[in-house]
């Protein structure tokens, strides 16, 4: 049995945003939701299985993961940990016991789906390393779990989460759309800040569920907007998409801005952006912006523009750096370091 193996998968950013779940526990959205896998954000992830007694051992960019953090990542490999039982290839109750080290190649928390990569590549290196494979809609079923958007991060280039609607979610899971290498297009990722958002998204969006008078006006809009996006994917038609995607995220952040009290993610270098990206709209450039839950705006861009946007986003006080990625592979193995 392997005991051991590294995965890596990318983060993805949502064209048309999940926000709001009809299932807390089971991460089930109220909608679903389609993105961009992004070759730039890599988290790789290695877990090795070890039947002796204690707890789990975490380390994340080379820290051991504390309190909430901690938990969220435990109570993911007490589902593999089910599985492994399940299977047969472990027997003993509680057992066994997980090391895992995981490194991101950008900033955690900051509003960049650290959480879309890492449980997608915790959903992999941990299912090999116990012995598992499970096909890549199981996979994506079970990073849901982990956190909802990671289910996305499974596939690669374009992809959609279907919202599904059997009540144990074996429904709900992403499915691939277009290769990466099908459409050359940019995604690139002006940070603006690089601490830790003050609210997470999960709490935000259960918040904005429960409190936001425009939570159902925002569910209504949702199918039309993919139907949108799935048609401007299949002809390659980047401004219909864009123009969709920056209004979609405007409707996302409006729906929480009515919630009580208000969640607000913007700085003013966030609105600075979201003006500069439409002045180079105006000067001929093909870029539209999306804003997550957090102040970092991310720009899709004509490949052909890459180097211009870069240069009227990086001329922004409070632009730290611009990341540029293209359409990214879904979660892989990383051959040379699976031993058995
Ligand atoms: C998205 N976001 O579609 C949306 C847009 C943030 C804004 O998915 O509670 O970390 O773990 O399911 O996946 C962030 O939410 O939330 C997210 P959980 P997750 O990308």
């Amino acid at each position: 049995m392997i005991r051991q193996a590294t995965a890596e998968a990318c983060a993805n950013i949502a064209l048309v945003k999940y926000w709001g779940k009809r299932d807390a526990v089971l991460n089930l959205p109220a909608t679903g939701s389609l993105s961009l896998t992004l070759s730039g954000l890599v988290t790789r992830t290695t877990v090795t299985w070890a039947e002796d007694p204690g707890d789990d051992a975490i380390l994340l960019d080379g820290k051991p993961a504390a309190g909430a953090e901690r938990q969220r990542i435990v109570t993911f490999l007490d589902l593999v940990r089910e599985g492994m039982q399940a299977s047969g290839a472990s027997d003993r109750p509680g057992a066994p016991r997980a090391s895992v080290e995981s490194v991101n190649g950008f900033p955690r928390a900051a509003g960049l789906a650290s959480s879309a990569s890492g449980f997608a590549a915790l959903a992999l290196a941990s299912t090999r390393a116990a012995g598992l494979e499970l096909a890549d809609e199981q996979l994506s079923v079970l990073a849901r779990r982990g956190s909802g958007s990671a289910c996305r991060s499974i596939f690669g280039g374009f992809v959609e989460w279907l919202p599904g609607s059997a009540a144990d979610g074996q429904d709900s899971h992403a499915v691939p759309l277009l290769a990466p290498e099908a459409w050359d297009v940019r995604m690139l990722v002006a940070v603006l800040a690089e601490r830790p958002k003050p609210k997470g998204s999960t709490d935000a969006m259960n918040h904005t569920v429960a409190t936001s008078p425009y939570f159902e006006a925002w569910r209504a809009c949702v199918p039309g907007d993919l139907d949108i996006a799935r048609q401007a994917i299949a002809s390659r038609d980047l401004a219909r998409l864009g123009e969709l995607a920056e209004s979609n995220a405007l409707r996302m952040h409006a729906t929480m801005l009515a919630a009580r009290p208000p969640v607000l993610y913007w700085l003013p270098e966030t609105v600075a952006a979201m003006r500069r990206v439409r002045e180079l709209r105006d000067a001929g450039m093909a870029c539209w912006f999306t804003i997550d839950a957090g102040p970092n705006v991310k720009v899709l861009c004509d490949a052909a523009f890459e180097a211009a946007v870069i240069t009227g986003l990086s001329d922004l006080p409070g632009v730290l750096r611009v990341i540029s990625s293209r359409p990214g592979p879904g979660a892989r193995l990383v051959p040379a370091l699976v031993s058995s």
